[in-house]
């Protein structure tokens, strides 16, 4: 008998975690289990499920180096029943603790599944606050109640006044809370952009590696090349790495894309952020510094904070404030099925083929790959949001429901009617040529608008403003592309939608 199981899931992987708060290792033990059910839900990236396995070993050999007991229960365990619920059930008639000690999950359905759980074990359950975040669900509900409409850029001015980040006094520094006009430039040609830490898979990884490839050979994937940081100490190492290397020109260069190089000068740590590898306050501290010790300039930490402590908790915030509804938000009336390139790459449009391929190989695209290439077609083509949310789960090793969903739901397909954005995010190709490389290598021509060479996303954005026009017509961020819309030429406007007719049919097919 002990006196309590503190149960730690795999995105819980840290030791300020609230479940493991007071633990007494001489009276408690920690839960911790590999479960098919957690890796099938959806079919997740081969890599997604090796990080948060090999993660998971790693942290219970840490554990226990600190003298804490854990059940470890691997994924070939005979005895396994390979959901979290009968693994929790079948520890409390191993231990018989007098009750459970757990952190809220990140996603609605984990949550809902866990508030059964003291019935089905039959002991107290403590569900403890994930104390993880700049903000408490219950904070931003209060946020946001006596809004008409949620903006971030106001709930980030109030966590920085919060939490005095790049704050000078009650001012923020450098006089702007804003310093995007500065930011997102065209990367010119010739930078050379630097390495980024590869972590080698060390014999715990490959072990998990021969399970994953063995078990969950069907999913979607390589795990060749496999270099994700496992640990903390390897998750720190890149973010030291990005301070050093990449934070400097982080806000030139963020909405860049580039054939060949998926980094560019992003941070790639948005997996270890959410497993809990690393700690977004003493994430944001470090580009804090960066700034301070003149490493780095205002505009690129600035944005890069922003990133963490305005986008990542807000996106949150909504997602918990508006769950479940917000799965069901379709506002645009999306309905056609999701294209068989998502998962081939086999398309002739080279954006979304670099997207696919890339991601498909390493299960990490930046944010404007994610938002303007694959996020931006799927908007313009009408795709289901539950199709194109399975499939922002399935492929990027940073997916949890808390931030997948408000992300592409809300910024990516503006589905939930404009909770998050305040547009949607609809781009024609020259928004893609001006940003990347993409389109000197293309089979479309990215000038032409009509015509068996035009680039999809031309005809595709301007039937997409059409068969929204009159749903869009007040929203004054759109002003600019309906008035243009109306002057356009009758014949202009029915061969681009011919096209996109054509277009959206051979998909269908
Ligand atoms: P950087 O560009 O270097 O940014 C630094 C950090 O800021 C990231 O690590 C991340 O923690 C945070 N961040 C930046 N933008 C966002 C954002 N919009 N929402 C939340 N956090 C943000 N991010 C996820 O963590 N998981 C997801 O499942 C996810 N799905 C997305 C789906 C779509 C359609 C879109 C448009 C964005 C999604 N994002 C998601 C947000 C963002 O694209 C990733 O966080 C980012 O690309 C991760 O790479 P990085 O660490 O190099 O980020
Ligand atoms: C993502 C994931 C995977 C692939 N496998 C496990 C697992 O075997 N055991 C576990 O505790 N957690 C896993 N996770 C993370 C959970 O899916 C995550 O904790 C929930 O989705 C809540 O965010
Ligand atoms: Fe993408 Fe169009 Fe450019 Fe081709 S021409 S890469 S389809 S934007």
């Amino acid at each position: 008998m002990i006196s309590s199981l503190r149960v730690v899931l795999g995105d819980q992987l840290s030791h300020r975690i609230a479940a493991l708060r007071d633990l007494d290792p001489a009276q408690d033990v920690v839960l911790m289990a590999e479960v098919r059910a957690e890796c099938t839900y959806v079919k997740h990236h081969k890599q997604k499920i090796v990080l948060v396995l090999s993660a998971m070993r790693h942290f219970a050999a840490s554990l226990r180096r600190a003298g804490v007991r854990v059940e470890y229960v691997t994924l070939d365990d005979p005895a396994n029943t390979h959901s979290l619920r009968g693994e929790v059930r079948r520890a409390v008639a191993r231990y018989a603790p007098a009750k459970l000690v757990v952190t809220e999950p990140g996603e609605w359905r984990v949550l809902t599944d866990m508030q059964g759980w003291s019935d089905a074990a039959g002991i107290p359950v403590d569900i403890r606050e994930d104390t993880r975040f700049f903000v408490s669900r219950r904070e931003f509900a209060a946020w946001a109640g006596g809004r008409r409409t949620l903006r971030m850029e106001f709930f980030y001015r109030d966590m920085r006044r919060r939490t005095g980040l790049l704050m000078q006094g009650e001012q923020p520094a450098g006089g702007r809370w804003n310093f995007d006009a500065e930011n997102r430039k065209r990367l010119p040609a010739k930078i050379n952009t630097p390495n980024i830490p590869a972590f080698a898979p060390d014999a715990v990884t490959r072990a998990v590696i021969a399970l994953v490839a063995a078990e969950f050979a069907d999913h979607f994937g390589d795990l060749d090349g496999f270099a994700w940081p496992v640990t903390a100490a390897q998750a720190q190492t890149m973010l030291d790495d990005f301070c050093t290397h990449r934070l400097a020109q982080f806000g030139d260069w963020q909405d860049a894309m580039r054939a060949g190089d998926a980094t560019l000068f992003h941070a790639r740590i948005s997996a270890a952020l959410n497993m809990g590898l690393l700690d977004p306050r003493r994430v944001c501290e470090a580009a804090e510094a960066a700034w301070r010790n003149g490493a780095a300039k205002l505009n690129a930490v600035e944005g890069f904070v922003r990133q963490i402590l305005g986008w990542r908790e807000f996106i949150r915030g909504v997602y918990w404030r508006d769950m479940p509804r917000y799965a069901e938000r379709n506002a645009l009336g999306a309905t056609r099925k999701l294209p068989d390139f998502y998962w081939t790459g086999d398309t002739r449009m080279k954006c979304v083929r670099e997207a696919v391929t890339q991601t498909r190989a390493s299960a990490y695209a930046h944010h404007i790959q994610r938002l303007m290439i694959t996020g931006n077609f799927a908007l313009l083509a009408g795709i289901d949001p539950a199709a194109v949310d399975e499939w922002y789960m399935i492929v990027y090793a940073d997916a949890y429901e808390w931030v997948e969903m408000p992300n592409t739901r809300g910024m990516a397909l503006y589905a939930d009617g404009g909770i998050v954005g305040s547009k949607p995010y609809a781009a024609g190709g020259a928004y893609i040529s001006r940003m990347s490389d993409y389109c000197n290598d293309c089979a479309y021509d990215v000038r032409d608008a009509v015509g068996a060479r035009a680039c999809p996303f031309n005809y595709l954005y301007w039937d997409f403003m059409a068969r929204h026009a009159r749903q869009l017509a007040g929203n004054p961020r759109l002003a600019m592309p309906l008035s243009s819309l109306q002057r356009m030429s009758t014949e202009k406007l029915v061969g681009m939608r011919h096209n996109a007719k054509q277009f959206l049919a051979a998909l269908d097919r």
